[in-house]
């Protein structure tokens, strides 16, 4: 059974290929403010593992529609053989350089293409665009309007008036903001075209959303990978028997920070790739003060479970009373906890106040000493983690693939909305982490959270989107 095939016609610069890319989900279709950016017909394949489901045609639009208007009229025999003049118009034409874009994007509309024409309703309906419905109606072929909203909706009113004539569907679709449900939303409207493509439409929807279901239950496990390798990360340095630690604490602790920051980018660019947003720029809010760095104080104060929920989270889970020791910070003088916080490059006074990562000293059997910095016994730590990769998965996973711009996320806690059970079930398993398990255990830990967060992105997550700025 062959694939749908899509050919996206319009007036130069009206978004048609915008489309093309929020509906085939590719970021390979260009897009630009330039008129005239898509020069030729360009043929995309959406595939899903090795089948085929869905293709579209972008092309650059007519031309010269009205002359060929013209044409046609002048050559017409009768109603019934008007598809047959608008074939003998591009056998005729195909060869010279007067109707090239015509003819580029009327081939691929004879043989078996269904038309998505695309207007933007901010201008009034123009005499070429009247040509260019005419030319497409005269087609025969199955053909639904999208009125693209860029800028202002003013004429839509007009411009439902004149579609109405010409074509059988007529659609609101805005490519640069429509999320998966909308994009889903309008997958669904284009079996009405015809009788033929309802069912492969079907099986092409019915294999999108199985692909998404598979997509989050990745993304959960990914997200539960980082969080137990960063939560369970140790650094270690061996100096000699009677040498001063002290001027290896900073750059120990730079290495251990880094290397969290590292974790972290590159779990979410699995994420961006999974979702087919390789390229897409995701930065935290564009507030000033917020930047982008995870041990960034302000950034913590918005993500994150709230104080309150934190220490009953604490008590319901026995984690406060082993945290309370901790603040000593492994035994270490104070000065060795400032080196360590120091490195986030913050108020050393804000984390002096905070448990940091354990840091140890130890004789170690064949002479010498560890200095090891790890793991992270900060109980906030894991929520603002959790809550700043589970924002980035809600915007990753409803980002139009149309819209290139930067994106930015909210600071919202995400974490602060979860039910007191899923909570603590969460904190028995950070807890858990905290206090170096083996391989096994950890394994273990990862799975169970890799479950709960895929419940949680499959069921309220998949409500709750988080939205774009
Ligand atoms: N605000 C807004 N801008 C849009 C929308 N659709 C397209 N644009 C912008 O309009 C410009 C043209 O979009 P394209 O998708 O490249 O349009 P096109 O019809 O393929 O253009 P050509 O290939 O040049 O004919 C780009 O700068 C888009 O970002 C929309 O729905 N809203
Ligand atoms: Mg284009």
């Amino acid at each position: 059974m062959s694939p749908p095939l899509f050919v996206v016609v319009g007036h130069v610069n009206r978004g048609k290929s915008s489309i093309v890319s929020t509906l085939a989900a590719d970021e390979s279709v260009e897009i630009d403010a330039m008129p005239g950016t898509t020069a030729d017909c360009h043929r995309y394949r959406m595939r899903i593992g090795e089948s085929v489901l869905l293709e579209f045609v972008d092309t650059p639009g007519f031309e010269r529609p009205r002359q060929m208007f013209a044409w046609l009229s002048a050559h017409e025999t009768s109603t019934a053989e008007r598809s047959k003049a608008v074939a003998t118009f591009v056998d005729l034409h195909q060869q010279s350089d007067t109707f090239a874009r015509e003819c580029a994007l009327l081939k691929p509309v004879l043989e078996e293409g269904l038309i998505l024409y695309v207007v933007d309703v901010a201008r009034p309906p123009s005499v070429k665009e009247e040509a260019e419905m005419e030319i497409l109606r005269w087609t025969g072929r199955p053909r639904m309007a999208l009125l693209n909203p860029i800028g202002s909706a003013d004429y839509v009113d007009q411009w439902r008036s004149v579609l109405d004539q010409y074509f059988n569907l007529v659609r609101m679709f805005n490519p640069q903001r429509a999320d998966f449900a909308e994009r889903m939303q309008l997958l669904s409207a284009l079996r009405e075209m015809s009788e033929i493509t309802r069912v492969p439409l079907e099986r092409a929807i019915e294999a999108i959303q199985s692909d998404r279901r598979e997509n989050f239950v990745e993304g959960a496990s990914i997200l539960a990978e980082m969080l137990a390798d960063i939560l369970t990360l140790t650094r270690q340095k061996r100096i000699g028997v009677d040498v001063d630690p002290e001027p290896y604490y900073t750059p120990l602790s730079d290495r251990y920070y880094n290397r969290i920051r590292d974790l972290e980018s590159q779990a979410q660019q699995r994420l961006k790739h999974i979702f087919g947003h390789r390229n897409l720029s995701v930065q935290q809010e564009k507030i000033p003060e917020l930047s982008d760095d995870l041990f960034n104080l302000s950034l913590w104060n918005h993500l994150g479970l709230t104080g309150p929920q934190l220490m009953a989270t604490g008590f319901a889970t026995g984690a406060a009373a082993g945290g309370a020791i901790d603040l000593a910070v492994g035994g270490l003088s104070l000065g060795a906890a400032l080196a360590a916080g120091a490195a986030f490059g913050t108020a050393a006074s804000w984390w002096a106040g905070r448990q940091l990562p354990r840091v140890k000293l130890k004789g170690i059997p064949l002479g010498g000493q560890m200095l090891q910095i790890g793991p992270m016994s900060n109980r906030e730590f894991p929520w603002v983690l959790l809550d700043r990769n589970l924002l980035f998965f809600s915007i990753i996973a409803d980002h139009p693939h149309a819209n290139r711009g930067r994106v930015a996320i909210e600071s919202r806690s995400i974490v602060a909305q979860f039910t007191t059970t899923a909570r603590n079930r969460l904190e028995r398993i950070f807890s858990q982490l905290r206090r170096s398990p083996g391989v096994e255990q950890v394994d273990y830990l990862k799975s169970t959270l890799a479950d709960i967060l895929t419940e949680y992105l499959l069921g309220d997550g998949a409500q709750k989107k988080a939205k774009n700025v």
